[in-house]
């Protein structure tokens, strides 16, 4: 009786921490129908260019991302907290090496990805590119709160690699 409590007392912490994570105020990904407006983004080794943007809630962004540096970066859209989240996953990709400093090992990534599906690095808010690479996210920000984009190649959001983002 005592394991079954425990159990599904297990189970609901389980399930009250997905719950967390779909209520985390990002913002969802977009349709290209629905895109108000395009941003071009460049990646320099460690920063965004430009490092802050104006958007308003609702809005439907395009964003055209270049890596322009001589690193691997992430343009990834979300709060603080995801990114503290996310940083083990991206550490793992670098031991498991699929992760190097100037490159991404994609054949490596989806062996890695075929057993621990998080190496695969495939979320909707974002995009690692490898230098010269370019990517494209569509992102609407509805009901979008306390959001940054930041880049969790390890070592990077602790450079600064973050850019603010207003919602009004
Ligand atoms: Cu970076």
């Amino acid at each position: 009786m005592k394991k079954i409590f425990i159990i599904s007392f297990v189970l609901i912490l389980i399930n009250s921490f997905s719950l967390a994570d779909k209520n985390m105020k990002i913002g969802s990904k977009g349709k290209l129908s629905d895109v108000t407006r395009t941003i071009k983004v460049k990646m320099y080794d460690n920063y965004y260019e430009p490092n802050s943007f104006n958007i308003k809630k609702g809005e439907t962004i395009k964003f055209e991302v270049s890596n322009l540096g001589e690193l691997v970066h992430e343009f990834n859209i979300a709060n603080a907290m995801m990114h503290l989240k996310h940083q083990p996953e991206m550490e793992k990709m670098v031991e498991n090496e699929i992760l190097l400093g100037d490159k991404i090992d994609k054949d490596q990534m989806h062996k890695m990805a075929a057993m621990d599906k998080s190496m695969g690095h495939s979320h909707s808010n974002s995009v690692l590119l490898a230098p010269k690479e370019k990517g494209i996210i569509i992102w609407k920000f509805e009901n979008a709160v306390d959001i940054e984009i930041a880049c969790n190649v390890p070592g990077h959001y602790q450079a600064g690699m973050i850019a603010a983002v207003n919602l009004d």
